[in-house]
């Protein structure tokens, strides 16, 4: 039995000094597998005479299973081991800078039509749209704009190829033909504004051949100058976030409004520079009027029933005074180093719809 207790003493050695699991393996393998010694020992119990053979065989049995617990309980140790030195190498440097994040900002073309689009929402209006490829019937002729108009003639206006019937689409040179279009789908009261692409044949540092615009129109019973003084007043504080803005209703002229009015706010200009709110000089940012009444009967509408406001901006435009964006062909480069400088992250947008000021 010396011999037993030799293997013994030499398997227990080779367990503790087993380094790695591969190691251990070679252990169990030497001492346990097919090959392996004690099994060799087992398989050689028949040469033994019969009357020793049950001691021996005890006996081999008791060391397999002694060398299979200090394997298994090896094993554990090194898989405490492992991890241990895994957590201690692997701790995490916080003060390492984190790796490159890509972060999307908003256009200050979105930003403006959204803070746009809440302003008129508090107020009750309501968001149409519309085809940008228009007929020459919704863009100009149901607006009572003449055919000898100005604004008709090809290089103001993108025509494209005429159909079947020789018609010659065009695209909408400003949203008014969606108004148009919802007047003759809804009976009054109608609030709504339409922002949107729009398309002139222009291009200089003011001007981009696709531009946005929102328009607006109030009808219903009674409506008067009052009612569009009071809201655009409201608008242009709420959007410039001036409470005492002051506001100007100066007389112009458009086909499709009468009388017709521009906007202007106050503001003041010191060198090159442009301060809104104050001071005494004056910057238009709005066109509006009362509804014309062949717009009105165009629609579908009996203009002694019913009367009307509307109007309308250019979003680029307002995008720039409140923004600081001195080039307009700047709003459609896609360069992403002017969006990170000019763009909105979105929780900014987010914000926008808790309420004006997100309250
Ligand atoms: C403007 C200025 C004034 C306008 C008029 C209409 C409609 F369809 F009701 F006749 N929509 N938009 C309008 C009026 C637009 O933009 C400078």
């Amino acid at each position: 039995m010396s011999d037993l207790e030799t293997l013994k003493s030499d398997f227990e050695a080779a367990i503790q000094a087993a380094a790695d699991n591969e190691a251990l393996e070679a252990v169990r393998l030497d001492a346990l597998g097919k090959k392996g010694r004690i099994s060799e020992q087992l398989k050689q119990l028949g040469q033994l005479p019969p009357e020793d053979r049950k001691q021996a065989g005890q006996a081999l049995n008791i060391l397999k299973d002694q060398i299979a617990e200090a394997i298994a309980a090896r094993a554990k140790t090194l898989g405490a081991e492992a991890m241990n030195k895994k957590l201690a190498e692997e701790q995490i440097d916080i003060s390492l800078p984190i790796a490159q994040q890509a972060q999307g900002f908003a256009h200050p073309l979105s930003r403006t039509i959204e803070e746009i689009t809440a302003i008129f929402s508090d107020m009750g209006f309501v968001i149409a749209e519309g085809p940008d490829i228009e007929t020459d019937y919704y863009n100009f002729t149901a607006l009572n704009i003449p055919p000898e108009h100005p604004a008709r003639q090809e290089h103001d206006t993108f025509y494209l190829m005429p159909d079947e019937a020789g018609q010659r689409p065009v695209l909408r040179t400003h949203t008014s033909p969606v108004q148009v279009r919802t007047m003759q789908k809804m009976k009054p009261p109608i609030r709504l504004i339409v922002p949107g692409r729009t398309y002139r044949s222009d291009h200089d540092a003011t001007h981009s051949p696709m531009f946005h615009q929102c328009e607006g129109l109030v009808i219903g019973e009674n409506i008067h100058m009052g009612h569009l003084k009071g809201c655009l007043i409201d608008f242009c504080r709420a959007f410039f976030g001036v409470d005492d803005l002051p506001v100007r209703f100066r007389p112009s002229f458009f086909p499709f409004t009468e009388p017709s009015a521009e906007v202007d706010i106050g503001c003041s200009r010191s060198d090159g520079g442009l301060k809104i709110g104050a001071g005494d000089d004056w910057l238009e940012i709005l066109g509006s009027g009362m509804v014309n009444p062949r717009v009105l009967e165009n629609c579908g509408y009996d203009p002694e029933q019913v009367q009307g406001f509307a109007f309308g901006m250019g979003i680029e435009r307002l995008a720039m005074l409140k923004y600081g964006i001195p080039d307009l062909r700047t709003f459609y480069d896609s360069d992403m180093r002017w969006l990170r400088h000019y763009g909105f992250v979105s929780a900014d947008m987010a914000a926008l719809h808790t309420g004006l000021g997100g309250e």
